[in-house]
């Protein structure tokens, strides 16, 4: 059974200064002994002057400070490696915006610890919601959903969803394997390499809420990018 301290979670962050003190307090809350590497790119924001001056700094917190905004995928990409490199058994992934509830960390390292390859924080399985979306936001999103189930056949109800977890070699079968996209298409990227790697991915239901603080970092350049993209995984 792997607990927290063999488990490592990756948080990419653009301008979530608001955001950080109840997130890492909700993470610690809910996985004392869980290390959260912050990939934090360039934000003028004061994060890592914030970070560094945490109590658990170099601990349990640890800072990936990138030069300039290179992208939420490249961010995340980093951050695994990261992980890899230190003995991390579990790696996990959540926004920094609190979109994602720390309260449900411990139900993903659970589905891993109970024999799943990878655990994703799921909106639309039976049990799952989402709190403060518009209805449009909803249609869009579940029209994401069935649009990559029908040109890949990934057998899940929210393969864009980015609370995650994987365990460590199916982590290092998708870092192997090649990824084009940024932002959702590279959610679908990773879900997709660690089905097709036969790796058993399971959903857990969550609740989702929308960022209170901050501003999103969602483009249209990322949503056409996946609907280009998808069809040809
Ligand atoms: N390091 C880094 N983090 C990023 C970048 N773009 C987004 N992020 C972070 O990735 C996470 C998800 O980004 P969001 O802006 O919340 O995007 P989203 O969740 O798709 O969109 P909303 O639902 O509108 O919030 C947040 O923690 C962001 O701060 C980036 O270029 N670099
Ligand atoms: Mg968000």
């Amino acid at each position: 059974m792997i607990i927290g301290c063999r488990a490592v979670l990756v948080v990419p962050t653009y301008q979530e200064a608001a955001n950080l003190p109840e997130l890492l307090e909700g993470i610690f809350r809910s996985v004392p002994d869980l290390r959260v590497l912050i990939v934090n790119d360039a934000s003028g924001d004061g994060t890592a002057e914030w970070l560094r001056a945490h109590p658990a700094y170099g601990g349990r917190v640890f800072l990936l400070q990138r030069a300039g905004k290179s992208g939420f995928a490249s961010a995340l990409c980093d951050g695994y490696r990261w992980a890899l490199a230190q003995d991390a058994e579990i790696i996990l992934q959540m926004d920094a915006d609190l979109s994602h509830d720390p309260r449900d960390l411990p139900r993903l390292i659970e589905a891993l610890n109970d024999g799943a390859g990878m655990a994703i924080g799921s909106r639309y399985c039976p049990g799952g919601a989402i709190r403060h979306w518009s209805r449009w936001r909803r249609f869009l999103s579940r029209a994401a959903g069935a649009y990559v189930r029908i040109w890949t056949g990934l057998p899940l109800h929210d393969p864009t969803a980015g609370l995650r977890a994987f365990r460590r070699a199916v982590l290092e079968a998708v870092m192997s394997t090649p990824k084009r996209c940024d932002g959702y298409g590279f959610q679908v990227e990773t879900a997709h390499a660690a089905w097709k790697h036969g790796s058993i991915v399971k959903e857990i239901p969550v609740v989702f809420s929308e960022r209170r603080e901050g501003r999103s970092k969602l483009s249209s350049r990322i949503v056409w990018e996946a609907v280009l993209r998808v069809p040809f995984l």
